[in-house]
């Protein structure tokens, strides 16, 4: 089961830019607004620093990496002109793609290029946030609505549970009304097992990717790093790309959602160089490393997801579980019969074993641990399980 987060944004944003630096793969790239709804789909490795060492200690057949899944979905801001279309929501074809998402990448123009219209005609970061905000809340609305009135006929045979479902309901129409993110609201654990029967769209976890021109790419990174750290910093007193950039960076923080700055054009380009000299464009840039790898690393956060790692001379791999799974789901990525037979796991941390060199060694001083099946797995776990599927 592939996780996937979902690229929205509007048309021009660099959407599909983002998507082939993402994925080096290489869908097309368009100057032009598309009508129709178009999807891209790959499946991304999550890039690991804890693998390559591994590889180089156990020289293994073969070293896989986590994975998540990418797609990107036109169809936003289609209707920006006509009201009337917009109080309808979006299109099928866009819901179909994107319901099933399990986080969104929503893409934020700041870069202003005039080869590159804006349906706009106007470089404003936040406004655009807000226009896709309110297509996706009055799409949740007449999903909610509708759901209402199927709520309110079964209620009638006095079963307590949908008049409690009624309330969840009117409570998600009444603050989608006011364009307001489900998400924003506070669940009950009854109501969320209702929620995940909806799929609402302003549910989804998020995270902004604020598409900057190259030559502000460091000082972006460098005012989200502040914004970050919990600094105090006042929008109004930038200028340019990094006024937007600092008013939605600010507006993530107070929601709880991640950002990243990227450049999606440089970093579509880069992908496509020999890494040696792409890593030296970025050192020259003074960057760490590409904003792609940061927009898969968030959105694999994002998803609620950790890695642990198996290691041996057949493979080195990483494997993904949600935060919280105990060791016998763990042990069932790999296979159900070890899951089914879990006797026990030999965890190992990653840097404890680094500084060993060997499981003989973190043995020998004692940094291999033996947990049982109700220990929660950590990110960073080395494990072995041992298993024993009877007859
Ligand atoms: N200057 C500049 N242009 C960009 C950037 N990202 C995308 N573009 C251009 O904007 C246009 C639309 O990009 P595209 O990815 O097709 O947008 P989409 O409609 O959101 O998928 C293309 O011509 C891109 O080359 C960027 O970071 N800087
Ligand atoms: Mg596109």
């Amino acid at each position: 089961m592939a996780l996937t987060i979902g690229i929205i944004g509007l048309p021009q944003s660099g959407k599909t830019t983002l998507f082939n630096a993402l994925t080096k793969a290489g869908a097309p790239v368009s100057g032009y607004a598309t009508s129709t709804v178009q999807a891209n789909l790959a499946v991304v490795q999550v890039p690991d620093a804890r693998i390559p060492p591994l590889a180089e200690i156990f020289k293994p057949r073969k070293t896989t990496y986590a994975t998540v899944e990418f797609v990107d979905v036109a169809g936003m801001g289609q209707s920006a002109q006509s009201s009337q279309e917009k109080k309808e929501g979006l299109s099928a074809e866009f819901l179909g793609h994107i319901r099933n998402a399990d986080a969104l990448a929503i893409v934020l123009r700041t870069f202003a290029n005039e080869n590159v219209p804006h349906i706009y005609d106007s470089i404003d970061p936040m406004r655009d946030l807000e226009s896709l905000n309110a297509e996706l809340a009055l799409t949740d609305l007449s999903t909610v609505e509708r759901r209402i009135e199927r709520t309110k006929k079964a209620a009638k045979s006095g079963d307590k549970k949908y008049q409690q479902e009624l309330e969840l309901l009117k409570r998600l129409q009444e603050a989608l009304n006011e364009l307001k993110l489900a998400r924003q609201l506070e669940f009950s654990q009854q109501d969320l097992a209702i929620l995940g029967e909806l799929f609402l769209l302003t549910m989804k976890p998020r995270m902004y990717v604020l598409n900057v021109s190259e030559d502000v790419l460091g000082a972006a990174n460098e005012l989200l790093d502040k914004i970050n750290a919990g600094e105090n910093v006042s929008a109004d007193t930038l200028q340019g790309e990094l006024k937007g950039l600092a008013q939605v960076a600010l507006h993530a923080r107070t929601e709880g959602s991640e950002f990243v700055a990227v450049s999606a054009r440089l970093e579509a380009e880069l992908v496509e160089l020999p890494e040696d000299d792409a890593r030296e464009y970025l050192e020259a840039l003074g960057l760490p490393r590409l904003g792609a790898d940061r927009v898969i690393q968030v959105g694999y956060r994002l998803l609620n997801l950790i890695t642990f790692l198996t290691a041996g001379e057949d493979e080195v791999r990483a494997w993904t579980v949600t935060k919280g799974a105990k060791a016998p789901e763990a042990a069932g990525k790999i296979h159900s019969d070890i899951e089914r037979g879990f006797i026990r796991a030999e965890v190992t941390r990653f840097e404890d074993f680094i500084a060993c060199g060997s499981f003989q060694e973190a043995t020998k001083r004692g940094l291999q641990r033996l947990e049982g099946k109700d220990y929660v797995v950590q990110d960073g776990d080395i494990a072995h399980f041992r298993f024993n599927v009877g007859k």
